[in-house]
């Protein structure tokens, strides 16, 4: 394992695990053995619907309610799942590694908050947030917003999901990009590699000397750009490299 196999971290940026600074990105297939669809999948999220259908400012000015229903049935259901044990290791690192771990989610769900971890960056919004295009006021959110509901603090029916489509600027680029450039070891999870800017991390990590693992259950889209990939379920591999990383540090 990278860490580990202290040959394998570049010589001068050695150092034990208590100095590592690690970024972990995550995506839908660390939620999947939540019951959480990931989207490209067979019975993915985007095999009900067309992308561009529900994922993009043309699609909500078009037809905002297919596009509310889409998200409130999605933030509805997530009562019904609960973090894995993959959330759960992350939380457990973040324990002892502090401020030297950022995880970096393309997830919309609350599944890293509800396992404990507290530095999560939702790169792509969140389900339980209502961004009001008036007043540009965030709400915390968590029934249907397909009825149009006026905007706490303005008053207008101008709430829409708190999510970034294909098309608008993901959140927090400028920290991402710092901690990245930071990092000693970026780790990709549960991601297909197929969306931009997100796929491009492991680049902009490596280009400034980081170490690079992939933990995916098959080959991603970028696997061959990590130094390290192992395949399975995030629930056995997660942990399994957690304990690892913990036992060397
Ligand atoms: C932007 C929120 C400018 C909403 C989402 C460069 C090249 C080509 C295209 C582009 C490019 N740059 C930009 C684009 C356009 C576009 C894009 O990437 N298009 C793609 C389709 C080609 N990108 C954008 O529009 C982005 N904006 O670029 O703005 C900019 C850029 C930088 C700086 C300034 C400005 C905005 C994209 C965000 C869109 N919103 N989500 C919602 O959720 O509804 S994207 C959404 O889809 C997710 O958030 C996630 O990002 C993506 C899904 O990917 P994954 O999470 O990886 O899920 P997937 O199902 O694909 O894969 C799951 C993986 O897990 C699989 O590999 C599977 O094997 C594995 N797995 C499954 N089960 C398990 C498992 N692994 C382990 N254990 C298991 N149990």
């Amino acid at each position: 394992m990278v860490a580990a196999h202290r040959d394998s971290v570049p010589v001068g940026r050695r150092r034990t695990l208590v100095e590592m600074s690690i970024v972990v990105l995550t995506g839908a297939g660390i939620s999947a053995e939540s019951g959480v669809p990931t989207f490209r999948d067979a019975d993915g999220l985007w095999e009900g619907h067309r992308v561009e259908d529900v994922a993009t400012p043309e699609a909500y000015a078009a037809q905002p309610a297919v596009v509310h229903r889409f998200y409130d049935d999605r933030r509805a259901a997530l009562a019904g799942v609960e973090p894995n044990p993959a959330h759960r290791a992350l939380a457990r690192l973040e324990e002892r590694l502090g401020d030297d771990l950022l995880v970096v989610t393309q997830n919309i769900d609350d599944l890293h908050e509800r396992a404990g971890s507290t530095r999560v960056l939702h790169m792509h919004g969140e389900l339980l947030s209502a961004l009001c295009r008036a007043c540009e006021g965030r709400v915390r959110w968590t029934g249907r917003l397909g009825e149009f509901p006026a905007c706490p603090s303005c008053g207008i029916s101008a709430l829409r999901p708190d999510v970034v489509w294909f098309g608008e600027v993901p959140y927090e680029m400028d920290r991402i990009a710092a901690a990245l450039e930071a990092a000693d070891l970026f780790v990709s999870i549960g991601t297909s590699g197929a969306v931009y800017p997100a796929a491009g991390f492991v680049q902009h990590a490596r280009a400034h000397g980081a170490a690079t693992l992939e933990l995916n259950l098959q080959p991603s889209e970028v696997s061959r750009l990590f130094d390290e990939t192992r395949h399975g379920l995030a629930g056995e591999l997660v942990p399994a490299w957690v304990a690892e990383l913990l036992a060397d540090g």
